[in-house]
């Protein structure tokens, strides 16, 4: 589950790892940059100073209200400064943050609510609290509020918060992330992206989500004393404007988003030439829409290929337009180990990506079992993704040997719809497969074995969502079937069902 003594000594000696927590550096930065802007939404502007403060108060009001170090709290908050607050004020009293997506619904929440024995619930409005009964909830707007006082804080190395997985298996997997390794994570990749403190960020994605929390994301722009602007959602009606107005100088995107960005920036009227970096992660980003990037948006692209469980993967700055149009980077740290298997399980420059490093865990939350396939005996990680390593070492995304569906940046684990799709009565057997989509990459479809009278698509859209799954989960497509092709020993062959679509 941990580092081994020997590898922390040598990321602590190396000052990957230097002994601070997420408290501390706001602190620090709230001396450093005190009335500069810190974050910035359409109409609230917190310096540095201001969210030091209000993670103080907050802190001092759950502390009163009995939230302790190590007790978990699942977030589910839009693009807000509140967002922020709340993850400082968990990080101070060291009581942990479990990041649910403004997507999820009843049947996510209560799940992570129950799982993690969670002891609230910040939700955004009043209608969510039913998601998670039982739970002690704080609605947006209604946070607690104490004068500051001295709390005593977690260390370097003790778990900041609970990430979520992408998933491949039935239920979501939580990661544990620590203060030492997250901290080097986005710090380094504020790094690479040359962020200073008159950089603008633009957090256009759902601020939970691991890109825009730290590659380098709103985390990585405070530690370098720039400001992010928190954009209520991706669309360029919202975000040209935000450029425009607070001069925003790089962003994150997944790459359906930057389609629509591409095609809005031929005939907007807004002022985009701040813009210097546009990030495009989360799913495979085609050559042929890098290659527009430069030209029709005026700034640098930069290819981004992360995962919540560590290792992330950037173009340079300075990497020559062929590698930044055609690969997905290369790793953040000397450090992170690339180890790349054939299906023989040979080395080889081609196959399975597996990795350890500075900022990878070595397992997911409360899930032994499941850790035992997921990570090698020495500690690699299992990423499920299929690469080819460059001469430069730089990775080239070619697929996935992971049971998940990548609709557009958006994460769906085959299993887990299934499951949903096992309780309806009408299906006897389903398989949920990625299907290629001109503007998503991926779509899902899901091939249903049906007992009896076929139900109508509609009819199993309406019952998935009545079960409580986001949105973005509910597959696009239905086709039926008398039976699944199987593999050698037996298996449903979900690579034989992607090929018929
Ligand atoms: C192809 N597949 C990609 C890319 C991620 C930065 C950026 C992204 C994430 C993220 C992140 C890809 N091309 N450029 O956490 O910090 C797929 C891979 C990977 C999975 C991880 C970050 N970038 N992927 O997307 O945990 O399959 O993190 O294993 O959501 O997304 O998903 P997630």
């Amino acid at each position: 589950m941990h580092w081994s003594e020997q590898e922390a000594a040598r990321y602590r000696a190396k000052g990957y790892w230097r002994g601070e927590t997420f408290g501390g550096m706001l602190r620090e930065l709230a001396r450093t940059y005190a009335a500069r802007p810190a974050l910035i939404s359409p109409d609230a502007r917190w310096t540095f100073e201001d969210l030091d403060e209000r993670a103080d108060r907050l802190a001092a009001g759950l502390h009163a209200d009995g939230v302790r170090a190590g007790d978990r709290v699942v977030v589910q908050l839009p693009n807000v400064p509140e967002f922020h607050q709340v993850c400082f004020a968990l990080f101070r009293l060291g009581a942990w943050p479990v990041f649910a997506l403004p997507a999820h619904r009843s049947a996510e929440i209560s799940y992570f609510c129950e799982f993690t024995e969670a002891a609230a619930y910040v939700c955004p409005d009043d209608a969510h609290r039913s998601y998670a009964p039982g739970t002690p909830a704080y609605v947006l707007g209604d946070l607690p509020d104490a004068e500051p006082t001295d709390l005593p804080g977690p260390g370097p190395g003790d778990v900041a918060f609970l990430q979520l997985s992408g998933g491949s298996t039935g239920l979501p997997k939580l990661i544990p992330r620590t203060h030492d390794d997250y901290l080097y994570s986005f710090r380094a990749s504020a790094g690479i992206c040359a962020l200073r403190p008159d950089s603008v960020y633009l957090c256009a994605l759902p601020a939970a989500h691991n890109f825009p929390m730290s590659s380098p994301g709103v985390f990585g722009a405070l530690s370098a004393g720039a400001a992010s602007v928190l954009a209520p959602d991706p669309s360029p009606g919202t975000c040209f404007p935000l450029i425009e107005r607070e001069r925003v100088t790089i962003a994150a995107l997944v790459p359906p988003l930057a389609l629509v960005w591409l095609d809005a920036a031929a005939n907007t009227r807004h002022d985009l030439s701040s813009l210097e970096v546009l990030q495009v992660g989360g799913a495979k980003f085609g050559s042929e829409a890098a290659k527009r990037v430069g030209p029709e948006l005026g700034c640098r692209l930069q290819q981004v290929f992360g995962m919540a469980e560590g290792l992330v993967n950037y173009t340079r700055l300075d990497d020559d337009e062929e590698l930044v149009v055609t690969t997905q980077g290369r790793p953040i740290s000397p450090d992170d180990e690339i180890r790349i298997l054939g299906d023989d399980g040979r080395e080889s420059d081609e196959g399975h990506l597996l990795t350890r490093g500075p900022y990878t865990i070595k397992g997911y939350w409360r899930a032994d079992e499941h850790n035992r396939t997921a990570f090698t005996e020495d500690g690699f990680y299992r990423t499920g993704d299929l690469v080819r390593r460059t001469p430069t070492g730089h990775l080239v995304v070619e697929g996935r040997a992971k049971d998940q569906i990548n609709r557009g940046g958006e994460k769906i684990a085959g299993e887990e719809v299934e499951n949903h799709l096992l309780a309806h009565p009408a299906v006897h057997d389903a398989a949920v497969v990625a299907v290629p989509d001109p503007y998503l990459g991926e779509r899902a479809c899901a091939y249903l074995i049906c007992r009896g009278e076929r139900p109508a698509r509609a009819e199993l859209r309406a019952f998935l969502r009545e079960r409580g799954i986001a949105a973005f989960k509910i597959p696009d497509r239905y086709e039926f079937v008398d039976a699944f092709p199987q593999t050698a020993v037996g298996k449903v062959s979900k690579r034989h069902l992607r090929e018929r679509t």
